[in-house]
């Protein structure tokens, strides 16, 4: 743990929200912190969607402007609250329509276009589940994710229809429509216009009745193996979004808040979608690729005052602007509007906080959490030191606990039970205790791996992590073999399954490989069936291959071809093996090692 601690000592420009952790913590409670939001009239529930823009449409902050999108080409759409308000009683209307009702799975494949915004908001203004998709996935994960959500209607382009989905249609039976956003001339045969539909539909709608606990969002999110997992949340997560945003990041309803996160994964639909609108703030949204000159540029002209971003981007705009300097790119924009700078996803070293104070003049805020919390649960807050290296410590509201780990890596349940680790610098499985109000409510269809994520009144979150004497949590590593790569969970399962599917290839084991950019890339070993050889040209076909079925979110970097992987007796390839193997780490225990070859 490095030892320096990065001082708030210099008062920061506005009043912070939270200054003083242990009195936030002492006097919060869930109850207090759900009536800050309005629910709607007549007790008739609460709806994220209301809370996020209809409420804010009915005062006056319907001219306030809710969303910015920058476009690829630099040219601005510009919703405000009302507009935004409008938009969406559309897309309800045309949902309703279509006769899709209350807790049907509405999925998105796009981009951050002011569709998308508005598919997601309608959709949960008509009672629908949004599930939304990465639009960098290929072909296979749309539609396994299409098919394990039973999705209804999908919301898409022409152009990603074309190449993901209009070939795997017939095996998609409960899609009934696809909605296509763009150039009503242009749409696919088996599809719908939206903007036609949208057209003739009315801009006022009666969200209907919403219990706090009805489904609202599923997001999937990879495991070590099998499908991946659709964890459910639920309306009232509108609570937890609001607070995380209020403690952790200081947002306010005159901030302009930029989340660089994909809306196909939860960072992106939490905090670059719900979190700021729940607090009437401009959210800014970037449809173009990552460019350093592109960001400053997007920081600068849009006046951007709190920015939630990843280590992996960071990790980019330092290998064009290292610490040692010189900061010319930087320097040429102005950044004064800029307050605060969080990060999520993966570890942020202590060098990436320390680029942002030297470099931004703002050390960057590492906040930790995961799909299945739903909302951020750990964090150094904007108020309060920094310990770079650390993920900082529990929000108001959020118990967490470091448990004792078994054999396996995992936090240790035999008979039921598990122990707290109380003492300073415990290191373990970190656990949360469930009750705050984004949990996800189960994954979907899948109770045995629901009820596996929890123990003796704990969710187990898979990570391990060190807490020192002051309460500060510091990451350590996965305990399972889930790789995280540019800031997305990659399943090893899924890759391998891709992988076997090719004529040539009899086994595959999937690793991540640390990378300086990407955090980890993935990396496969897989051994040939007899008749095929491990040439150059059958590693790029096997790359290709993965590439065009998997995207290249999930595709592996790298191929090694090895004859013999290892496996335990049960059968399994042993990834945490294959990765020691690859980095020259200690083997472990290998107890579990089916040995095929004789010894000597
Ligand atoms: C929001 C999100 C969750 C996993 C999580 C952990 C890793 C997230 C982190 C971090 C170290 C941080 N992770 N934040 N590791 N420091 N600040 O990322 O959700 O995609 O479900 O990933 O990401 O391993 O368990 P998700």
């Amino acid at each position: 743990m490095p030892g320096e601690t990065i001082r708030k000592d210099t008062p920061p420009r506005v009043p912070p929200h939270l200054d003083d952790y242990d009195e936030a913590c002492a006097s919060f409670s869930w109850e207090q912190a759900r009536s800050r939001l309005q629910g709607l009239p007549g007790g008739r529930g609460l709806n994220l969607a209301h809370e996020a823009v209809d409420r804010h449409a009915a005062t006056d902050r319907a001219t306030a402007v809710a969303l910015r999108c920058v476009r690829r080409d630099d040219t601005v759409t510009t919703l405000t609250y009302g507009d935004l308000s409008r938009a969406t009683s559309r897309f309800a209307h045309v949902l309703r329509t279509l006769g899709v009702g209350r807790g049907e799975r509405v999925a998105t494949l796009l981009g951050r276009c002011p569709e998308l915004y508005t598919a997601v908001l309608g959709t949960l203004k008509n009672t629908g589940v949004v599930c939304p998709l990465f639009s960098a996935f290929g072909p296979d994960p749309v539609a396994q994710r299409l098919r394990l959500s039973d999705a209804r209607v999908l919301v898409t382009t022409a152009e990603l229809y074309r190449r993901k989905v209009a070939g795997r249609r017939t095996r998609l039976p409960g899609l009934r429509h696809v909605l296509i956003v763009g150039d009503p001339a242009d749409t696919p045969q088996g599809t719908l216009s939206l903007t036609a539909l949208t057209d003739r539909a009315a801009d006022d709608f009666t969200i209907p009745p919403t219990a706090p606990g009805d489904m609202a969002l599923l997001h999937f999110t990879s495991g070590t193996t099998g499908t991946p997992k659709g964890a459910v949340h639920v309306h009232e997560a509108a609570v937890a979004h609001w607070t995380s945003a209020y403690y952790a990041l200081d947002l306010r309803p005159d901030d302009v808040f930029w989340c660089t996160a994909d809306p196909g994964w939860v960072t992106g639909m939490s905090y670059g979608i719900l979190a700021p609108l729940l607090h009437g703030a401009t959210v800014v949204a970037d449809e173009g690729d990552y460019d350093a000159r592109r960001w400053y540029r997007i920081l600068a002209q849009r006046r951007v005052t709190v920015w939630y971003t990843a280590p992996t981007a960071l990790r980019m705009l330092m290998r064009t602007t290292p610490r040692t300097g010189p900061y010319d790119l930087p320097a040429s924009y102005d950044l004064s509007a800029l307050r605060l700078v969080a990060s999520v996803g993966e570890p942020l070293n202590p060098e990436g906080v320390l680029w942002g104070r030297d470099v931004l003049g703002l050390p960057v805020h590492d906040t930790w959490w995961q799909t299945e919390t739903g909302a951020i649960m750990i964090a150094n807050f904007a108020a309060c030191d920094i310990r770079p290296g650390s993920m900082g410590r529990p929000l108001p509201g959020v118990e967490a606990a470091v448990l004792r780990r078994g054999e396996d890596g995992r936090a240790d349940t035999s008979g039921g039970r598990v122990t707290v680790l109380r003492e300073p610098g415990a290191e373990g499985e970190l656990a949360l205790r469930p009750g705050w109000p984004s949990m996800f409510r189960g994954y979907l269809h899948d109770a045995g791996r629901t009820a596996a994520a929890f123990a003796d009144g704990w969710y187990l979150t898979g990570d391990v992590v060190r807490r020192d004497a002051d309460g500060w949590y510091w990451f350590v590593g996965r305990a399972d073999d889930v790789v995280k790569s540019a800031g997305h969970l990659v399943g090893p399962f899924e890759v391998e399954s891709a992988l076997m599917e090719h004529p040539a290839v009899a086994e595959a084991g999937v690793i991540g490989r640390p990378d300086p950019v990407a955090g980890n890339v993935v990396k496969a070993f897989v051994t040939l069936r007899p008749g095929h050889e491990p040439t150059p040209e059958t590693r790029r076909d096997l790359l290709a291959f993965a590439r065009r079925r998997l995207g290249p979110a999930v595709a592996p970097r790298e191929i090694d071809f090895d004859p013999h992987l290892p496996h335990t007796r049960s059968g399994k390839v042993m990834r945490r093996l294959l990765r020691a193997r690859e980095l020259g780490l200690p083997e472990g225990d290998l107890s579990a090692l089916e040995r095929t070859e004789t010894p000597g």
